[in-house]
């Protein structure tokens, strides 16, 4: 996926996004799958959560740049959660298409988000490591696929390891987010080109890779 800038005559319109899930379901890698391209076969836990940022085209004249915040999975982060998806415009719940435990896991977030996280908030559930589905899959694609439809949520199975549908998980969660009050505001009210950011909460400065 490019990290390009958006070119000058384009609005670009910030929007929050949190990744959440159990630890070792590969949220930090889908994220650096999405934002550098790469897969690191040996990746150190999140503490915490980490903070990224890119920038999705949506149409010729509207991109999304997406702040992303990946929280930690471990229980002792939990009470963390809340800080991040409170402001969030769109959450990424991933679970480990190997692991059935983490779907009840991915289950419990989502059901936390729908009670407590703002009105509106487009949820995808993804179910990583497709590429071990041959050998190992513990959870069947059309099970996690009947929940995702029942609780009204985008669905896709990924592979941070391939780039299976990664870049489709982001890309159609941008194109579902309702913009139009944003761009309406940056069209009428501002020169385009023009960068509609809020800050939330506080994201570390250059916006680096921290996972
Ligand atoms: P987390 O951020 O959800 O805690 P990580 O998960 O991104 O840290 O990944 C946890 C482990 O799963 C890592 O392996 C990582 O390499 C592996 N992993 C992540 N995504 C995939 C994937 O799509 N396919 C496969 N096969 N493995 C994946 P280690 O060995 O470091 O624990
Ligand atoms: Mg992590």
């Amino acid at each position: 996926m490019a990290s390009n800038p958006a070119p000058k005559n384009v609005v670009t319109v910030n929007q929050k996004l949190v990744l959440l899930g159990d630890s070792a379901v590969g949220k930090s890698s889908l994220v650096l799958r999405f934002v550098k391209d790469q897969f690191d076969d040996y990746r150190e836990s999140t503490i915490g959560a980490a903070f990224l940022t890119q920038t999705v085209p949506i149409d010729d004249s509207t991109s999304v740049k997406l702040e992303i915040w990946d929280t930690a999975g471990q229980e002792r982060y939990k009470s963390l959660a809340p800080m991040y998806y409170r402001n969030a415009n769109c959450a990424i719940v991933v679970y480990d298409i190997t692991q059935a435990s983490s779907l009840e896991k991915a289950k419990s977030w989502i059901k936390e988000l729908q009670r407590q996280a703002p009105e509106g908030i487009i949820i995808a559930l993804a179910g990583n490591k497709l590429d071990l589905a041959q050998e190992r899959r513990a959870v069947e694609k059309s099970d996690a696929e009947a929940y995702a439809a029942e609780a009204n949520l985008l669905f896709f199975e990924t592979s941070a390891k391939t780039a299976e549908n990664v870049n489709e998980l982001f890309t159609t969660i941008s194109k579902k987010l309702p913009l139009e009050d944003k761009l309406n505001q940056a069209r009428g009210n501002a020169p385009r080109g023009v960068n509609l950011s809020e800050s939330w909460p506080n994201p570390p400065s250059g916006g680096t890779c921290a996972c």
